[in-house]
């Protein structure tokens, strides 16, 4: 039998594919958990055997959200770091599975208790909803595997900076590392309020907790979980998509700025998801507004630079004028398509983060399913695609398995199933939420009102939607499926592209990573300190000094 041939070792292949596969498992269960939600929103389906909306809902938010995300992700930085800086040791390939296994058996632990309806309390696990203990255990064995594979990442790219002096690291390295930098600060907010709030909690050793605190520590990590998602699917699109259309990198320096100002301003913003929070200084959440446009700059940067690769090589094409380019992409194939629908989407998607950002606006939008539409452009589309795209390439470069001309066929499909099913949901999702139709709310809580009447045909059109988006699931896992296990034997290229020669060399203050993190803690320190030692002492009941509970 014709042996593949694979673009990593087979031993790291094996890690990065064992990422795949719990991603994919968890987007089945996610998936049809939303279809579920959909369809009993629309008020023609009840969930049968006495299955509550809320039990669903948090396995959709809580499967999706963070576990597909964070193993696709740490599965893809790992091959691409292991790609450009070639490969891992062997402390550092155990640490990784020590990651794997640790974030694996906290999955278990959180899903078995959503399953068990003993923590039905969705995916942000707001006090004073309270879980089993096991589900509070099983997060923080998620997030501790996340600071393993974090520590491979940084130890990596330092190994390859002091093996190469002087060179240039690869540009796919140093973005894994900031992400990392970004993520390991930020989750420490959600480690202190599981390990010292919500923990003594759960099992009964206090009575009470500082909700305040406790949800603001959660925000300071939630806004930068949202980059956690973001920063791989732009580095796909820095790194990746100008290698499958034939061009190059625009521009490493410019590549490498925005990750830096996305570190630098992803963590100190998240009072704009607490705007209508009573017990926080109206003075801290304007300076943390102020901050979310600043961090709003860099995406913006991003946009600028994947039209400069379109225009770049739709020039070297013959296209004339600024839209020219668009007549000379290869459309036909996914593996470009899915990404840039994803780019696509996210023009409205960061306009409704603008939006929301906003004050006056937020007031408007707050707890109504806007937010809900907000995040499925965004993350659920923008990021998912753009992982879609990837995972065409990724899997069978790693299984020594080849994308043929068929899975393509069956990859833009799945391509315009998503979007014909995101575009009906979400845009439904906005609407309603613009006429107030709360979020995070099943049928049975507002069915019969006179008010709620006109909310009806926007439930529906979710349902449709949310119907489209199962079918699209099951054409993606059947995708995956194929390029895992039966696609022909052969090489897929792991697609990565060079940067243009006009290009200049980055500056070497970009790797001066005690300057950075100082800088973004300096930030941190200054958008947080005062805000919280007032949460900490102005603490119901009338506590005085430093009251967690
Ligand atoms: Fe958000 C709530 C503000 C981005 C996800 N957000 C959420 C929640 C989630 C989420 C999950 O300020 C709900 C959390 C919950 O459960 O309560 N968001 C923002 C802002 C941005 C933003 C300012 N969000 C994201 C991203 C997410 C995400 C990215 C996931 C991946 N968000 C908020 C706020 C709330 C919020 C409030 C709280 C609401 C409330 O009241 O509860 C910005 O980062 C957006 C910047 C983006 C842009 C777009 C740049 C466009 C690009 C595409 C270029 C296109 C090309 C193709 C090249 C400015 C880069 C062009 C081709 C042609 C042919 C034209």
């Amino acid at each position: 039998m014709a042996q593949g041939v694979r673009s990593l070792s087979k031993k790291e292949s094996r890690l990065v594919m064992s990422h795949m596969y719990v991603a994919f498992i968890s987007l089945f269960i996610g998936a049809t958990c939303g279809l579920l939600q959909t369809l009993e929103r629309s008020g023609h389906f009840q969930l049968p055997a006495g299955i509550g909306y809320y039990q669903i809902l948090t396995i959709h938010g809580v499967i999706l959200g963070l576990v597909l995300t964070t193993f696709f992700i740490l599965g893809f930085m790992l091959s691409a770091q292991s790609k450009t800086t070639g490969g891992y040791n062997k402390t550092e390939r155990t640490l990784a599975w020590i990651a794997f296994w640790l974030m694996l058996a906290g999955t278990i632990m959180a899903a078995t208790m959503i399953l068990l309806n003993e923590a039905t309390v969705l995916f942000t696990f707001y006090a004073p909803l309270q879980a089993h203990v096991i589900f509070y255990i099983g997060l923080a064995l998620v997030i501790v595997g996340t600071w393993f594979d974090g520590f491979v990442i940084f130890k990596r790219h330092a190994r390859f900076r002091k093996e190469n002096p002087g060179e240039r690291t690869p540009l796919l390295s140093y973005m894994a590392v900031i992400t990392m930098l970004m993520w390991q600060i930020a989750s420490l907010g959600v480690a202190i309020t599981v390990i010292f709030q919500m923990i003594p909690w759960a099992l009964g050793w206090t009575e009470t907790m500082n909700i305040l605190l406790s949800r603001t520590l959660f925000w300071y990590f939630g806004h930068p979980l949202v980059y956690f998602w973001l920063l791989p699917a732009y580095m796909m699109w820095y790194a990746i998509v100008p290698k499958i259309i034939g061009g190059k990198i625009f521009s490493d320096s410019l590549a490498r700025f925005t990750f830096i100002l996305l570190l630098l301003f992803s963590i100190p913003v998240g009072f704009h998801h607490q705007l209508t929070e009573p017990g926080i200084d109206p003075f801290w959440k304007f300076i943390q507004v102020i901050l979310t446009m600043i961090v709003v700059i860099p995406s913006m940067m991003t946009a600028f630079s994947m039209f400069a690769t379109f225009e770049a090589r739709g020039r070297e094409l013959g296209a004339k004028g600024m839209f020219g380019w668009l007549k000379k992409m290869p459309w036909g194939d996914a593996r470009f398509l899915a990404p840039f629908i994803g780019m696509l989407f996210f023009i409205p998607g960061g306009a409704g983060g603008i939006v929301n950002a906003s004050n006056q606006m937020n007031q408007v939008v707050h707890n109504t399913i806007w937010v809900t539409g907000h995040f499925h452009l965004t993350v659920a589309t923008t990021v998912m695609l753009t992982f879609f795209g990837a995972a065409y390439w990724l899997v069978p470069s790693l299984t020594g398995r080849t994308y043929t001309k068929s899975i393509n066929k069956l990859a833009i499909a799945q391509t315009i199933l998503w979007t014909v099913g995101m575009t009906i949901m979400s845009t439904a999702m906005h609407i309603q939420g613009l006429l107030g139709g709360p979020r995070r709310s099943a049928f049975s809580t507002y069915a019969g009102n006179e008010d709620t009447a006109a909310w009806g045909a926007y439930q529906i059109a979710q349902a449709v939607g949310g119907s489209i988006l199962f079918l699209g699931m099951v054409v993606m896992i059947i995708i995956f499926i194929n390029l895992a296990f039966f696609a022909p034997k052969g090489e897929e290229e792991y697609p990565i592209a060079e940067v243009s020669d006009k290009a200049i060399a980055p500056p070497k203050v970009f790797e001066n990573w005690k300057l950075w993190t100082a800088v973004t803690l300096a930030l941190v320190l200054f958008a947080y300190t005062i805000p919280l030692i007032d949460i900490i002492q102005s603490a119901p009941p009338g506590a005085k000094g430093f009251k967690l509970w």
